[in-house]
This record gives structure tokens, sequence and C-alpha cells, in this order.
């Protein structure tokens, strides 16, 4: 219990500081509507019998005053209607409103260092994360917690007004109502749980397996996997399908116990008045609008059933969505490097995530504004997790990391389902007409563009589906050109291009980086050419610095790939 209660938390607290008073006023008018139902139908009881009982005989009808409830019941119809359109105004407006903060947060979350990229190991979990485990969390309010006070209160507004007529029958009621009330709920909500958790994972796993299906059919073809990936689809749906199936027969339990509990209620109930009525401590009027009222007080009650139903989806989405609302608030920004660098890193270690071995050990390194550095070494020495340390992806284990802010050129081209103007706009959305053309030439791509019969406006497909590798890779470029940032950590910028265009490019990549510090993770001697220093790296530790000039810094290229 207190698990849930640690897991709730959060998400509550959230909810309450993001839209506390709509929250709150939803409530009130979702327990005005109820309780105005429940006197409306009282009364309507009672005015009924009343009038039929005076209509009985001649003197009783003359004094029977009609006007007065009649207006009562218009009245509580009015405030009924009023109410309830105002609750599904402010209830609703208020969810949608907390879940958007919600998703917010989330977004903020997977941006903070480290997260993205544990996540992009399972983009299908990402998504889930941000669609129906959200969507999930908005049963808590709605469906769980207002339906609940409602439901409480109108048991004890209704065991009031029974109370009134006799103590004891009041007090039982009122007691049965709520302990069976939110007994069953409760109960049906253990009962379903498991399921409700079972059928999530289940969706998820069918999802994920279709979008694998879709994305990587040829593969599956060529490898000889589609009949498998079929099943394992297949085999995902059973799964839900009989969590589902569980899941219906949890309710249809719980219709049942609702059922029996209120004709069990009701029937008491009518035994009780009854009773009053014969020793005349009620009059018939009165005996009739205790059983309307009663009737109407176990109504509410119903209302919880789907809540209760969702109630273990809604705790999951919570267990997964809480810890991601907690790291948001503590990661500190990278340090400020002394003045004059770029970067330091003083004696700096760090290890990928679920590695023993130090991915970079003892690097000693700093970098003055304005200089440019190579770094080299075989595939796999750790390059690309310099670049991740200097950017803030990757934490130091021992030391620290002191930079300015940088923009980080990733070793994979990323690109957005967007037009190319999307895509560019991207690193900077207030750029210009001109300033976009303007990085597209200094990438060499301009005239590829206006060949496009759609030119900037080309729609890109996934992953940028529609641009050849290379030309994937010169978009990439003048997204980066469009990042004002002292420092510029470029992986392997010019891969894929060929040696002319790759040239070309560089010679307009080191113009644009005027003034600005770059980090070049390399293989190809063009891209370390135009550095001041290059940094041998090898099995994650700095074997050699050589600066422009130097003999070793000659034969460090010698080493790289020509052209
Ligand atoms: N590594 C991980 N997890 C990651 C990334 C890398 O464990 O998320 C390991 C693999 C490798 C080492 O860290 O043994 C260094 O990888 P890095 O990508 O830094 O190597 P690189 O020098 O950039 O290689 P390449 O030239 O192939 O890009
Ligand atoms: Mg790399």
């Amino acid at each position: 219990m207190s698990r849930f209660a640690a897991d709730l938390k959060p998400i509550l607290h959230l909810f309450l500081a993001e839209r506390r008073r709509a929250l709150l006023l939803g409530a009130v008018l979702s327990a005005m509507t109820v309780m105005a139902g429940i006197a409306l139908l009282g009364l309507s009881g009672w005015f009924i019998t009343a009038t039929s009982l005076a209509g009985l005989s001649a003197a009783a009808a003359i004094t029977f005053d009609v006007f007065a409830p009649s207006a009562g019941i218009r009245l509580l119809a009015i405030v009924r209607t009023v109410a309830r359109y105002g609750e599904r105004l402010a209830t609703h407006d208020a969810t949608l409103g907390v879940l958007a903060a919600l998703r917010e947060r989330l977004f903020r979350g997977f941006a903070e260092p480290g997260a993205a990229r544990a996540l992009s190991h399972r983009p299908a979990k990402l998504l889930f994360r941000l669609t129906a485990d959200i969507d999930a969390l908005d049963s808590l309010y709605l469906r769980i917690l207002v339906p609940a006070a409602v439901a409480v209160g109108a048991a004890l507004a209704a065991s009031v007004a029974l109370g009134l007529m006799h103590p004891l029958f009041g007090l039982g009621f009122g007691l049965f109502l709520a302990g069976t009330g939110l007994g069953l709920p409760v109960i049906a909500g253990h009962a379903a749980r498991k399921h409700a958790r079972r059928r999530a994972h289940g969706i998820e796993a069918l999802r994920s397996r279709t979008i694998d299906l879709v994305a990587g059919q040829t593969d599956l073809l060529m490898a000889g996997r589609l009949a498998a990936q079929k099943e394992a689809i297949a085999a995902a749906d059973g799964y839900a399908a009989h969590a589902d199936d569980r899941l219906n027969r949890v309710e249809t339990g719980l219709t049942f116990g609702f059922g029996l509990v209120s004709t069990l209620l009701l029937t008491v109930s009518l035994l009780a008045v009854a009773a009053l009525a014969e020793s005349e401590m009620i009059t018939a009027p009165v005996a009739a609008l205790g059983l309307l009222v009663a009737f109407a007080a176990v109504e509410p009650f119903a209302a919880l059933r789907r809540g209760a139903l969702e109630l273990g989806r809604t705790l999951l989405a919570a267990r997964r969505i809480a810890p991601r609302l907690a790291v948001a608030d503590v990661t500190e920004p990278l340090v400020a490097p002394p003045p004059g660098y770029a970067f330091s890193l003083p004696d700096v270690s760090a290890f990928h995530e679920n590695s023993a071995v130090p991915v970079l050990q003892g690097i000693d390194l700093a970098l003055q504004q304005g200089e440019r550095l190579a770094v080299i070494g075989s595939s796999g020495a750790g390059k690309s997790s310099l670049l991740a340390l200097l950017s803030g992806e990757l934490p130091a284990s021992t030391g620290s990391v002191a930079a300015v802010t940088a923009t980080l050129l990733t070793q994979r081209t990323e690109l957005f389902e967007d037009s190319l103007r999307g895509n560019l706009l991207l690193a900077n959305p207030d750029t210009g007409e001109a300033r976009l053309r303007d990085v597209l030439a200094a990438a060499g791509l301009l005239a590829d563009v206006e060949a496009m019969p759609r030119g900037i406006d080309t729609p890109l497909g996934e992953g940028g589906l529609g641009l050849s590798g290379g030309q994937s890779r010169r978009l990439a470029l003048a997204r980066l050109f469009l990042r004002d940032t002292p420092l510029w950590l470029l992986d392997e910028p010019t891969e894929g291009l060929d040696g002319a265009n790759a040239r070309d490019v560089l010679c307009r990549l080191a113009a644009m980086a005027t003034g600005r510090s770059l980090v070049i993770a390399t293989h190809i001697r063009r891209e370390a050419a135009i550095a001041d220093r290059i940094a041998v790296i090898e099995g994650g530790r700095i074997s050699e610095i050589s600066r422009r000039g130097e003999a070793a810094f000659e034969k460090a290229l010698d080493r790289l790939r020509p052209d």
C-alpha cells in the first residue's frame, strides 16, 4: 500500500500544483450534481405521494400547497443540469491541462543527459510513456478520486436524511452502503490489478512487434523470420485478449455484486420505511421520499466501477512515470571552464551504463577558445564517448567536466519526418529564409534542394527518407551551422561525402567556425587537417597530443585514411 502511495504522490502533487482550484471546483460541482439528483428524486416521490393522498379528500385538496414543492423540483432540476454542465467543463479542462503539463515534464525528463541515450535503445517504450501511460493517469482523478469522494458524500447525505426518520435506520443504511459501495470496488480493483497490468504489457508488445514487422519487413523476409514475427505478434495479441477476458469477468462480478447490494439495500429500506409508516413515526409521502433517497444514494457508487477496473493500469502508469518526474529537478548544468578556455578535463574517467570497464580513463585535456582539436584513434577507442562527455550526455565518474555550451553533430545523422525546413528549424526556430539558404549553401546542399520540385519545403520520410546518405549528412551540417554556440563537437562530419564535396564543405565549415572552438572526431585525413592539435586516443586513454608544425602532427595525419 505504501508503495502505491509513494508512486502516486508525485503525480497527485502535480495534479494539485497544476490546477488545484479547477480540480476542487470540479469535485464540488460533481457532488452538487449528485446531491441535487438525490434530492430531486426524494422530493418528487414525496410530492407524487402527497398529491395523490390529498386528492382522496376534497378538504385536503383545497389546502394542499402544490406550488412550493413543484418550484423546488424545478429548481433542483435546473441546479442538477447546470452543475453537471459545469462539472464536465471544469473536470475535463483541468484534467487535460494537468496531462499536458505532465507531458511537458516528461519531455524535459527525457532531455536530461543520459535519459535520451537510454531510451533510444527502446523507442517504443518512449512512445508508450508519452501516450498510453499519460492517458491512463486521467482515470485517477476522473474515475477514481472524484467518484469516490462524491459517493461517500452522497452516502453521508442520504444517511442523514434517513436518520431524521429514525437514527438507527440512517446509521445502518450509511454504514452498509459505504462499506459495500467502497469495499466491492476495492476487492474488484485488487482482483483486476494483475490482469490490467498484463493487458497493458500485452498491448505494448503487440504494438512494438507490429512496428518491427512494418519497419523491418525486408530484413525479416530476407532472414526468413517473417512467419516467426507474425507468430510473436499473434502471441502478444492472445496474451492481451486473455487478460481482457479476465478483466471482463471481474467487471461482470462487480456488476453482479452491486446489483445484489442495491437490491438488498432497497428491500431492507422498503421494509424499514413501511414499518416506520405503519407505526406512524413518518407519513406515507415521507416514506416514499426515504425509499427514493435510498435508491438514488446507491447509484453514485456504480460510477466507481470503471475506476476500479482501471486501477491496475493507472498504478502501473504512475509507477513508470513517477521516477521520471523526480529526476527532472536534480540535474545541474556543466560548470564553466576557466576564462579563455572552451573546456577543461582534469583527469576525468567515465563509464557507459551497464559497463564495468571505464570507456575513458585519466583524460587530462583542455582546449583554448578558438582552438581546433582533432581526436583520432581506432574504432571503439572512445572518440564519440569523449564528445558525449563534453556535451554533458555522458557523466564523469572521476574528475569533473567544465565546458562552455556546445552543439554536438552526432555520428549518426538524425533527421525527422518533416520538411527540410522543419528539420533545419529545430536548431533555431526563428531563422529567416535568407539565413536558411545561407546555411544550405555552406553545407553544399543548396543546389540539390533547389532541384527538388518543392524546394526547401520538400517533405522527408522517417529518418530522412528521400535523401541520400551524403545529402542527409549535409543537411545535418546545415542544421549545425544554425547553432550559435562557442563550441562545436563534430563526430565524423563529412563521412559519406565524396572527396571533392567533402573538402568544399570542410572549407566552408572552417569559415563558419571562425571564433568558435572545434573538436572533431575522425578517421579521415581531410577532417583532421583543419585542426591545430591532434589527440590520439587508444583504449579510452590519450596516448599522444601533437601540435601543427610538429613532426608528430604530420605523422598522426599520415596514419589516417587519405582523401
Ligand atoms: N560503448 C558503450 N555504450 C555506448 C557507446 C559505446 O558501451 O552507448 C562502448 C563501445 C566501445 C567504447 O564504448 O567499446 C567506445 O565507443 P565510442 O563510440 O566512443 O568509440 P569511437 O572511438 O567513437 O568508435 P568509432 O570510430 O567506431 O565511432
Ligand atoms: Mg564514434
